[in-house]
């Protein structure tokens, strides 16, 4: 079997991760185009990556004879034509997240992936390959902990992007507490109500920061997630997932101290791209976090940033899975 040619699309600095895990670290893969809103950027990437060439518009990287599947590391609001564009053309797509930026776009890839009948989509929540995770979730499904009643999340960075808005807080951090508690307990989220405590006296203006967020899920599970994104302190991510006979954590302990997502989540991130690539490889199906996971995620962050303007809670609406 021949390697999968990998176009990777926005290569700052997830999508240059991307092509140095692939090169450096995934058997099976290359990287085969780069593509860039930046000239320079691009040309950066490709001088140092053998086997590789730049295409400027992301839509012609995506049809390219060379390209057999697609990683989109572009912003958020090009996902949603850029991901349309890779099932038009029949790429199988990882695509970070989040899959779009609004729900209603999201949905309409879940609508055009069904209708194509196979599935093309994975998007990055990446903690679902993470070994802490995973052996959470075995535990609940068997049990362990009995019923669960409450899950206790944490998401704290050091700092962020001077572009990071509040907004951003729930779509872009928050939106992991959401898929890693959709995958942890397998059911939906059906209400959001953010909560703003006093800002960091060192806040940025237009970032409310911390944010904390309450969840319910379909059969009454309460989910309380802090996101803290300018904790200054170190990159804390944990879970306590309480039931009526036990309770786990996940997260604490681990040394040295993360200080960043990319240094937390190494070996998740390295998983996923391993288990991606085989399934493209072989042709066997695409299995990770898929379109349905990214609209589910869309539809609970809408329903939060609607929360963050009025304070109120909000019920997420979920259209009916084709
Ligand atoms: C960032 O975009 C990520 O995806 C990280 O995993 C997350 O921890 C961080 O808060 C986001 O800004």
């Amino acid at each position: 079997m021949t390697d999968v040619r990998v176009a990777v699309l926005g290569v700052g600095a997830m999508g240059a991760d991307h092509v140095a895990r692939l090169t450096e670290r995934v058997p099976g893969a290359r990287v085969s185009v780069v593509c860039d809103a930046l000239d320079d950027t691009a040309e950066r990437v490709a001088a140092v990556t053998p086997g590789t060439r730049v295409v400027a518009d992301p839509l012609d990287a995506i049809v390219a004879d060379d390209v057999d599947a697609v990683i989109l590391a572009t912003p958020g609001p090009s996902h949603a034509e850029q991901v349309m564009a890779c099932l038009d053309a029949g790429r199988p797509v990882l695509c970070e997240k989040p899959l779009t930026t609004e729900p209603a776009s999201a949905y309409e890839i879940v609508r055009r992936e069904a209708e194509l009948g196979k599935k093309l989509v994975q998007v990055g929540f990446m903690r679902r390959f993470d070994g802490e995770y995973i052996a959470l979730r075995a535990r609940i499904a068997a049990g362990e902990f009995g019923t669960p009643l409450m899950v206790h999340c944490i998401h704290r960075n050091v700092t962020v992007p001077s572009y990071f808005d509040s907004r951003m807080v729930v779509a872009d951090s928050l939106v992991h507490e959401v898929d890693a508690t959709r995958f942890l307990l397998g059911e939906e989220i059906v209400a959001v109500t953010v909560n703003v405590p006093a800002s960091s006296p060192d806040g940025r203006p237009g970032l409310q920061d911390p944010q904390f967020t309450l969840f319910e899920t379909s059969s009454g599970v309460l989910i309380d997630a802090e996101v803290f994104v300018t904790s200054g302190v170190a990159y804390e991510v944990r879970a306590e997932v309480v039931g009526d006979r036990g309770s786990a954590m996940i997260g604490y302990g681990r040394t040295p101290v993360p200080l960043d997502f990319r240094e937390r989540f190494t070996q998740a991130y390295d998983n996923q791209l391993w288990h991606w690539i085989e399934a493209v490889r072989t042709g066997r199906k695409v299995d990770g976090p898929g379109a349905w996971d990214g609209y589910a995620a869309a539809a609970v962050s809408a329903a939060g940033v609607q929360s963050l303007a009025t304070g109120e809670r909000v019920s997420v609406e979920i259209r009916p899975r084709p």
